[in-house]
Parts: C-alpha cells; sequence; structure tokens
C-alpha cells in the first residue's frame, strides 16, 4: 500500500552511536543494532476503525526517534507496518456506523497518512494492509498445520464445515527458540486475564491449551473471508504482524515494536510464530512504548476517551509543537495528554525558533546525541536544547540535528 511522503531529513556532522534499547524480554538495556548494515523496524500499525489519537501518535514518534538515531548512526533502515484492515472491532464498527468495513477502513488509513506526515514521521518501506497478504498467511498457517504445531478446532456456527485453526504453543516451543513468558515475563495466571481482554479465547472449546492463540478463523455468515489451504476464513491476529515481518524484513529482525498493551499477547504470539516458522529467534529487541491517558484513563478508540491529532492541526496547533509535547515524556513511561504539556511545548517550539543563530559550543551535539543514544531519553534530549537556547542561541549544526534527531524543522 502506498505510504506517505517522506519528510527531510538533513546531514549533520558527526555520528551517533547504536542506541540502547529497553528490550522487554531480557528486562534490561540492550544495543539495538543488527548484525549488518541495515537495521530492521516492524512497529504494529493501526486497526482504522477511528481517527490517530495522541497514544498511537507518541507509539510511532518513539519509534521514529529510533529509526532516526539510526541513520545518524550510519544504518540504512528497512521498516515495515501492518494495518489491521480486517478485524472485529472494525467490523463491529462498520456494522454499527452502517458503512462498508472496506470503506471505512479506507478513510481511516488516509486521515492516519495524513497525520503521520504533519507529524514528520518517517514512512515505512513497507506499509502493508492484512486483506493484501491473507494468501501468504493462509499458507503460513498450512504450513503450521503441516508441521504439527497448529491444529483445528471444530466451529459449529462457520459456513460450509470450516474449522477454526489454533496454534498449539507448547509443541512450537517443543521444536523452536521460544517460550511461552519468555518475552512478556508473565505467568499463567497473569497471561490468562490479558488474553482475554485482549482478543483471546480462554474458554473456547475444544482447545488444547486455554492459552493457544486464533491462526485462522472460519468464515462466517455475514463476515468478509477468503479461501486458503486450511479452508475459506481470515486470518488471527498475532500471524499477521509475524508473515508481514518475515515477509518484508528477513527471518531475524532487529527490533520488534508496538505500544506496552501489546506485548502480551499480541508481540509473545507473533514472535512464537515466526520462531515456529523459521526455526530461529525473532526479535533481537522487543521494544514497547508507554500508554498515553486522557482524563485518567488510557487513551483508547473503545473507551472514546481521545484527543486526536486531525483534530489538533484542524484547530491550528502547528505539529512540531504536538511532537515536542510527545518528546517531553520518555517513551517508555506511561503519561497523560494534557492542555499544559500542549502549551509548554508551543512555548519551546517558540522559544527555538526565534533563538538567535550562533556559532554553538563544542560538545553540544554530544549531548543531544547522547541523550537519544540511551534508550531514547527524548526529555534529556530536550533540556540539551533548551540548555543551549539558555547560553545564546541555536548553532546551525544543532539546528540541523533537531531537525533529523528531533524530527522538528525549525
Ligand atoms: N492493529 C493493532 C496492532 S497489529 C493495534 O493494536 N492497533 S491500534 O490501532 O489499537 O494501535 C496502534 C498502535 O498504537 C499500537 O502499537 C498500540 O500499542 C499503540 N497504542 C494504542 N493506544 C495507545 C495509547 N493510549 N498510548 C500509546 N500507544 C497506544
Ligand atoms: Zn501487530
Amino acid at each position: 500500500m502506498r505510504a506517505w511522503d517522506r519528510p527531510a531529513l538533513p546531514e549533520v556532522p558527526g555520528r551517533s552511536e547504536p542506541p540502547l534499547l529497553w528490550d522487554s524480554a531480557t528486562g534490561g538495556l540492550v544495543p539495538a543494532a543488527p548484525g549488518g548494515d541495515v537495521a530492521t523496524l516492524y512497529v504494529c500499525g493501526i486497526t482504522p476503525y477511528d481517527a490517530t489519537h495522541l497514544g498511537h501518535a507518541a507509539t510511532y514518534i518513539a519509534f521514529d526517534t529510533l529509526q532516526r538515531v539510526w541513520r545518524d548512526a550510519g544504518f540504512e533502515v528497512r521498516y515495515a507496518q501492518n494495518v489491521t484492515d480486517v478485524d472485529d472491532p472494525l467490523l463491529e464498527r462498520a456494522a454499527r456506523d452502517g458503512v462498508d468495513w472496506r470503506e471505512l477502513a479506507r478513510t481511516e488509513v488516509d486521515g492516519y497518512r495524513a497525520d503521520m506526515a504533519a507529524l514528520s514521521v518517517i514512512p515505512p518501506d513497507a506499509f502493508v494492509a492484512v486483506t493484501d497478504i491473507v494468501g501468504p498467511i493462509g499458507g503460513a498457517v498450512a504450513e503450521l498445520v503441516a508441521r504439527g504445531l497448529a491444529y483445528a478446532v471444530p466451529a459449529p456456527e462457520a459456513s460450509d464445515d470450516g474449522v477454526d485453526v489454533y496454534f498449539d504453543a507448547t509443541a512450537a516451543a517443543d521444536v523452536s527458540p521460544w517460550a511461552l513468558g519468555a518475552e512478556s515475563g508473565l505467568d499463567r495466571e497473569r497471561m490468562l486475564p490479558l488474553f482475554a481482554e485482549r482478543g483471546g479465547d480462554p474458554d473456547r472449546e475444544g482447545k488444547r491449551d486455554r492459552l493457544d492463540p486464533l491462526l485462522w478463523r472460519a468464515a462466517r455468515p455475514g463476515e468478509p473471508s477468503w479461501p486458503s489451504p486450511v479452508g475459506e476464513g481470515r486470518p488471527g491476529w498475532h500471524i499477521e504482524c509475524a508473515v508481514i515481518a518475515l515477509d518484508e524484513l528477513g527471518e531475524e529482525i532487529t527490533v520488534q515494536a508496538g505500544g506496552s498493551d501489546l506485548l502480551f499477547p499480541h508481540h509473545e504470539f507473533s514472535s512464537g510464530h515466526a520462531a515456529a516458522l523459521t526455526g530461529r529467534p525473532f526479535a533481537r529487541v522487543n521494544a514497547h512504548a508507554g500508554m498515553v491517558a486522557y482524563r485518567g484513563e488510557k487513551m483508547s478508540k473503545s473507551l472514546g476517551n481521545l484527543v486526536k491529532v486531525s483534530e489538533l492541526v484542524g484547530r491550528g496547533v502547528d505539529p512540531r509543537a504536538i511532537r515536542l509535547a510527545v518528546l517531553a515524556h520518555r517513551y517508555r513511561d506511561d503519561w497523560e495528554w494534557t492542555d499544559a504539556g500542549l502549551a509548554e511545548a508551543e512555548a519551546r517550539l517558540a522559544a527555538w525558533r526565534t533563538a538567535p543563530v550562533t556559532g554553538g559550543e563544542e560538545g553540544e551535539l554530544f549531548e543531544l546525541r547522547e541523550a537519544l543514544h540511551h534508550d531514547l531519553d527524548t526529555p534529556r534530549a530536550l533540556a540539551a536544547v533548551d540548555a543551549a537556547v539558555a547560553r545564546g542561541g541555536l548553532s546551525p549544526e544543532l539546528r540541523a540535528a533537531v531537525h533529523l534527531l528531533l524530527g522538528v524543522q525549525l
């Protein structure tokens, strides 16, 4: 699918060090660098049934910062992102509003593109709609069945005697370098409620393990479906991201990322599916952005407590200020969007923009890079720029670094 326009990326003298990133699997800082010259990144994309909110934007800006640091460190970057354009919540919203689900997805993806472009987020090299790769997903599910790593569960309400297909997590753990819980660090007791809350079906009869996730859902009357070697139906959630990442980025990727709400079960099982398919560990680093709240609760389409990027921009808010409001928080922290935070960001943007051009000081660029090198410490990076402004102004090099690394063209 078409992504969106690529923002300009200026050259800056010198280089970043390859960054350290917090890895959810090991619970510590690890070098986020590929074995070779090409760093590969998979960030889970939107389910397009409502407009992009500040929570989505924060997650995409976090990993946009990673990509910017990688480029500054001299890596080539290959970045893939999915669009979950067929899924229960999307179908439910389309039915509620009496619109075609494809049309709803198309409209929301258009809005998302415009929001990401406004925020100067570097587009993915591969922006892949799930509906465009149902064939390869069906093939991957069939392969898992053939290898005894997936099994059919009768689905009486399905059309034409169809069956649902589930991942056999225990069998997969036996034959691949993956184990349930290795990434999230959760035990079964804590997994079960999260699994149920986030799309899983622990009480489905006929499963070998309550935590086995759905790989393929047999067609139900009135639901969209596609032919596949395992029958007419549509993909489960985790297998879509695994297949897109493997297809676009190769068997071992540098970073798998998304918001912390995806750590379990989504990323745990995307990694499991990928490892089961390839026999190799999936991502070197599993990185997760914190949740952005609004009025005391996680900002979410289902709760409806949204601050939409398009509404802010439509109201005349400078997208650079939105970016700075996001970057004022550590990406891994949970935080709350507030008007005061936006006002602070607007004041900061104005101060930076009107700062005199100076010769700069030794070490200024290093300070900015060093902050980002250390788990994308953007608050410290902003403070380094504030300090330069307070000392008298910004050098052309620091201005270029703000543009390249923070995505804010002054
Ligand atoms: N399509 C799936 C991923 S395959 C999905 O989770 N879509 S989403 O539209 O719900 O979320 C898109 C991205 O934004 C995900 O990475 C998710 O973790 C992140 N996200 C959602 N809500 C928030 C929030 N309140 N704060 C921060 N990130 C969020
Ligand atoms: Zn995903």
